[in-house]
């Protein structure tokens, strides 16, 4: 009795034992994973441990800290780990202290990026990180027909900019008179000390500020030279370093005097200063479907050395490939500066650009000499494609674009990101436009739904519905922002959203609805919801581009829209 006793309750301490045991572990996993966080740009390696400390423990000074670069007397033991890559670092956390070790000053400025994300959990891990980037030079050409970003936008964008490791930055939209109609007047005090803000701004998220002037034709006469000079001299007062000269879009071009006016400001300005880094410069057949003649051959070989040329590829709007490069690098002997028009949205405004960032090569980082983005007139909005391409230019290897998209919805939206993702699903095409560019990954359920049922009907309505009321829902949890300056930016998108949903609805009540009268009923409310949605503008823009009416989802959502309500209900 006593052993049968003893033995039934060995048999249930061990069950029991067992049974908290596999829950422990279960804990520790899931405890352990739930530690470790979502690094972007995806480093190179990355090796996770166990539990290292509570975040707590840090502001008790019970975690020694060594931070520094490559040199640096504190970090020999670790010297030989950190990466022989400029802007490179390796970081380390172990369960009493922390390393963090920049192969240079920009290296352990991302160090610190990088640990800035791990300490956004409570508890910190065990973690080993060696990382660098594949392409030097990454970033952003403000390079937009509309309305330019504000100041406050673009502050936002150099902090963006840093926490995702990005490193460049070129001034020149072309509805800002100083950088292009009127580029020879100097910026009023006002303007005049945002840039200088700006630069800094940029400074301290080691965000290199290039501002670019479009001087168009005028660069001939000694008086057009003069005025370069002096606009270039104030905004070396401002700040600026690196400079870049624009002659896109103009009618008539003399490559023989754009040559000569860039080596004339490379001679008189550049080198005089002597801490300004070389000129860039957008040239007029900047992609290889508007090239002919010897226009970059010419240019190639009458530029001075370290002058960088602009390129959009093999068209205006088209992801870049390496053979696209090479092209390019064999007519001019120097890598492209690849300025990607993407997701600029000025051809084709009405529409937002929010899908994932795919289309541009792997092996592409080597073959250019920087890789810049422009983006829409909408800078919150730019980042969903930001957010992923500084990840593919950091790590092109590991890119993984639908990855990057989700990982971008929570950090653009965080704790939103379910219905922000759901909005920029149906956002994603451009519509038709001049380029031919078109974007087919939108609204992959709602295409689904059409292949499956078709027209609209009494019998597919509800599965209709459904989608709608998602789009509803979204709708409704994102206006509900206010002072959020995503949500703010797009609102009328967010609004014209709405009424799609609204409108999609009450078609799939009209099928339903068997009696004519209430069907008259309603389809007059479709035609009323309709007006309201044609009326929504964003933004009333007073530059080159007016005025941009919302539209959204017009790949599949709104043409099933307007093909049901055309029907004779
Ligand atoms: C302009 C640019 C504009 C973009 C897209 C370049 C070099 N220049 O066709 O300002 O945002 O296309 O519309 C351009 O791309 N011209």
């Amino acid at each position: 009795m006593y052993r049968k006793f003893l033995s039934n309750s060995i048999v249930s301490i061990s069950g029991r034992m067992l049974i908290l045991a596999a829950a422990f572990s279960f804990l520790c996993m899931f405890h352990s994973f739930a530690q470790r966080v979502e690094i972007s740009p995806v480093p190179q390696s990355v090796e996770w441990g166990g539990k290292a400390f509570d975040v707590s423990a840090i502001a008790r000074g019970d975690v020694h800290f060594a931070e520094g670069v490559k040199g640096d007397s504190a970090l020999k033991r670790v010297d030989h780990l950190i990466p022989e890559h400029k802007e490179g670092y390796y970081l380390k956390i172990t369960p009493d202290s922390v390393i963090l070790a920049g192969a240079d000053e920009a290296g352990l400025f991302y160090a610190r990026q990088t640990f800035g994300k791990i300490m956004d959990v409570r508890e910190m891990q065990e973690v080993e990180i060696a990382d660098y980037p594949f392409t030097e030079r990454r970033g952003v050409i403000e390079g937009f027909y509309g309305n330019p970003w504000s100041f406050d936008d673009r502050i936002a964008q150099f902090e963006f900019y840093g926490k995702n490791k990005l490193n460049t930055y070129v001034y020149g939209p072309k509805d800002d008179p100083y950088h292009h109609s009127r580029w020879y007047e100097p910026y009023p005090e006002k303007e005049g000390e945002n840039i200088r803000q700006l630069v800094e701004a940029a400074d301290a998220n080691r965000v290199k500020f290039i501002w670019a002037m479009h001087p168009s034709n005028s660069i001939v006469s000694e008086e057009d030279r003069r005025k370069a000079l002096e606009k270039l001299e104030q905004m070396y007062s401002l700040g600026v370093r690196a400079f870049a000269i624009f002659f896109d879009d103009i009618d008539a071009e003399s490559v023989a005097d754009q040559i000569s006016y860039l080596n004339f400001l490379t001679d008189e300005f550049v080198d005089k200063k002597g801490d300004v880094a070389p000129l860039a410069v957008c040239p007029t057949q900047y992609n290889k479907a508007w090239s002919k003649g010897s226009y970059l051959r010419d240019m190639g070989e009458g530029l001075k050395e370290g002058i960088n040329m602009m390129w959009t590829g093999d068209g205006v709007v088209d992801m870049i490939e390496s053979p696209d490069c090479e092209w390019f690098t064999a007519r001019t002997g120097r890598k492209p500066f690849i300025w990607l028009n993407y997701p600029v949205n000025d051809y084709g405004n009405h529409n937002l650009l929010l899908g994932p960032f795919t289309g541009n090569g792997r092996d592409v980082y080597d073959k250019v000499s920087a890789f810049c983005a422009n983006p829409m007139q909408y800078a919150e909005a730019s980042k969903v494609a930001l957010y992923s391409m500084a990840d593919y230019l950091w790590n092109p290897t590991a890119y993984d674009a639908a990855a990057a998209w989700e990982r971008s919805m929570e950090a653009i939206m965080p704790g939103h990101a379910g219905v922000f993702r759901k909005f920029c699903i149906d956002n994603v095409d451009v519509a038709e436009n001049k380029h031919n560019f078109r974007l087919p990954d939108e609204s992959p359920e709602f295409k689904a739904l059409l292949d499956k049922y078709g027209p609209l009907s009494k019998k597919n309505a509800e599965a209709y519905a459904a989608y709608f009321r998602k789009m509803e829902d979204a709708s409704k949890e994102l206006l509900l922002f206010r002072g959020n300056p995503l949500v703010d930016e797009i609102r009328e998108f967010v609004e014209y959203y709405q009424l799609q949903a609204q409108r999609g609805l009450l078609l799939t009540e009209i099928a339903r609805e068997k009696n004519r009268k209430k069907r008259k009923a309603l389809v007059k409310q479709y035609e009323a919801l309709t007006e309201d949605a044609d009326m929504l503008v964003s933004r009333d823009y007073k530059g080159s581009i007016q005025p941009v009416k919302a539209h959204t989802a017009t790949l599949y959502v709104e043409p099933f829209l307007q093909r049901e309500s055309k029907r004779k209900w």
